[in-house]
């Protein structure tokens, strides 16, 4: 919890200087074993990923996630809550994405879960990064499912920098354009520069389906801030570390 009440201020200095970061994300359900998970928290932080989300589009135990949150704790990296539901929080992590799923069709997701939320992240003291969450994509995935919405088409960017620009505007201090987990294509490079054209300096995070470094730097030359890898990370590790070089080497 070193990190806590310094998580915001680290990620805008970084992007303030011109760097790039990289996240990298962990469900607490494909975890095999803590010693697996150790090895693989040193190699991603070696390689320099400047935070650990922690979080899945199912439910999940508290413990499971207190424990990786304990994890990064020890290797001195921020971790943030990236809860799929109420039950992916935990009083152990430095902050949380604090998640508006704005192009869900369900009000839970806007609006309903955070109301569930907000009293035991205040009784947690979780660090909050408000987060304008906006789903991508022409193929249905776990998060477009489990969270009913209705993803922006990649050829329609212009209702992406929409959503986007409505986030900026009612204050949120992130947008989070979201392929969805193990996406067969991540979103375009040209539809990540529509968005950023419009939001100029508010956080652009891009996830989902980014499996290579070449990938990841044309995602970050087009005006993503922040590259999320998860599912490369579970599959593939040296093939993570190149992207998490990728990024921090742009
Ligand atoms: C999912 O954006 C993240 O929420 C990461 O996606 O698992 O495809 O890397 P991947």
């Amino acid at each position: 919890m070193r990190w806590r009440g310094r998580v915001y201020n680290y990620i805008r200095s970084e992007i303030d200087r011109g760097a790039k970061l990289h996240f990298s994300l962990i469900d607490p359900e494909k975890v095999s074993s803590t010693e697996e998970l150790q090895k693989i928290l040193e190699m991603v932080t070696d390689a320099g990923t400047d935070a650990i989300l922690i979080g899945g589009s199912l439910q999940v135990f508290v413990e499971d996630v207190t424990n990786i949150a304990k994890l990064v704790d020890s290797l001195n990296k921020p971790s943030i809550l990236f809860p799929g539901s109420v039950s992916g929080l935990s009083p152990y992590a430095d902050a949380i994405l604090f998640i508006s799923l704005l192009n869900s069709d369900d009000p839970y997701f806007i609006v309903g879960a955070q109301v569930y939320a907000a009293p035991l992240v205040r009784r947690f003291k979780l660090e909050v990064l408000p987060t304008g969450y906006v789903i991508v994509g022409d193929w249905p995935s776990s998060v477009s499912v489990m969270g009913r919405a209705r993803p922006i088409p990649m050829k329609k960017p212009e209702i992406g920098a929409a959503y986007a620009l409505a986030a900026k505007y009612m204050g949120m201090k992130f947008v989070y354009l979201e392929a969805g987990s193990g996406a067969p294509h991540p979103i375009p490079p040209s539809f990540i520069k529509v968005v950023k054209s419009c939001i100029d300096d508010t956080a652009l995070i891009v996830g989902g389906g980014v499996r290579d470094s070449d990938t990841a730097r044309e995602l970050v030359k087009a005006g993503a801030d922040i590259i999320v890898t998860g599912t490369v990370i579970e599959e593939n590790v040296s093939r993570a570390l190149d992207v998490i070089r990728g990024v921090k080497r742009f």
